[in-house]
């Protein structure tokens, strides 16, 4: 696995990847190749770039619809000082044995900044399999961190997303379904035998709640989050390409709210924009198709005036839960819309 032995890759490494073989041209290196990464929420805090994702390890379980080869049991920070630098490992900065509530498999987080501490928002299944979130804080963008006793109330299924509005106010997203639960959940109650939406049914939607000033509740009952086709319409499970499935990311842009997130099956990174931070959403186009292994999962970060977009792919492994990640820059077109990548052309 230790293809470079080394914490930090530097871009220049780019293009003698190639001989890893892979179907798909990549548009950036790995971010760093000495552990396997995936789900990279990226933000800006004191002028650098920190990157909350999966650490990915090897399993024995086979790949099915309930994701249960995704068995992470720790998270590293990387840094940055910009896209275009070296990316810095910072080590453990939190791992399943600090969190008593947790059984297993420590899946994609977030990390939000307010007062002087750092907060990272995790989903993890709990003892009875079911996954929620929780909370950990540090004084350090890098960790360590230290959990919370109990995941968040109310909290459920997977890939929070912490957004910031211009008035101070943070907003958590979340949501995924198959492997993450979003579809056992009507009206934020469990149903452990719900199936997934047939075709013909209305797709499900994202979740969404506001932050309490302590960040480690929610300060209101959690929400659908509306997307809409062109016509005001909510997708059916039949849109597969354009519905929600998980890795929900928001980010403003001229003053609009830009919602992104996965279409799972059909993996494309879609966008749709709103008003509001609760939405409705119309949708709008793709950002980035799809990559080298099933999952696709982003983020999307302004640094000094240019725009990025970090994902991750298997170039590296060539399997699906074994991840990399990777940065891009992102373009907007006058009237706001994004320039979509192909990692393909
Ligand atoms: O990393 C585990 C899961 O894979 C994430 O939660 C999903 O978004 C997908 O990337």
């Amino acid at each position: 696995m230790n293809i470079f032995k080394t914490t930090v890759v530097p871009l220049l490494l780019f293009g003698v990847l190639d001989i890893f073989g892979q179907s798909k041209k990549p548009i950036s290196p790995p971010l760093v190749s000495h552990i396997f990464t995936a789900d990279p929420s990226a933000h800006v805090f004191n002028g650098k770039i920190y990157i909350y994702p999966s650490h990915d390890i090897e399993s024995p379980t086979a790949q099915n619809d309930d994701g249960g080869l995704f068995d992470m049991k720790d998270y590293h920070i990387l840094s940055m000082d910009s896209p275009q630098s070296q990316t810095k490992d910072n080590g453990v900065a939190l791992a399943i044995n600090d969190v008593p509530w947790v059984g297993r498999q420590l899946w994609a987080p977030d990390a939000a900044f307010k007062n002087g501490t750092y907060y990272l928002y995790f989903p993890a299944k709990d003892k009875e399999d079911i996954f929620r979130i929780g909370v950990a804080t540090s004084k350090n963008p890098v960790g360590p961190f230290k959990a919370e006793k109990e995941p968040i109330k109310g909290s459920y299924s997977i890939d929070p997303c912490v957004f910031k509005d211009k008035d101070g106010s943070f907003y958590i997203y979340f949501g995924g379904i198959w492997g993450g639960q979003l579809h056992r959940w009507n009206k934020n109650t469990y149903q452990a035998n719900a199936k997934y939406p047939k075709k013909g049914e209305q797709a499900r939607l994202p979740r969404i709640a506001k932050l309490s000033a302590d960040m480690k509740s929610f300060s209101e009952e959690v929400k659908e989050v509306k997307i809409l086709d062109e016509n005001g319409n909510l997708f059916l499970e039949d849109n597969n390409d354009k519905r929600f499935f998980e890795a929900a990311w928001v980010h403003t842009y001229k003053g609009k709210y830009y919602f992104s997130y996965s279409t799972g099956d059909t993996h494309n990174i879609c966008y749709a924009i709103g008003d509001s931070p609760y939405g409705p959403f119309t949708y709008k186009g793709i950002v980035l198709k799809p990559v080298s292994g099933w999952t696709n999962h982003h983020s999307i970060v302004e640094f000094k005036g240019k725009w990025y977009i970090y994902y991750h792919d298997t170039l590296i492994s060539n399997k699906t839960h074994l991840r990399n990640i990777k940065v891009a820059e992102l373009n907007y077109n006058p009237d706001g819309s994004i320039q979509t990548i192909d990692v393909k052309e």
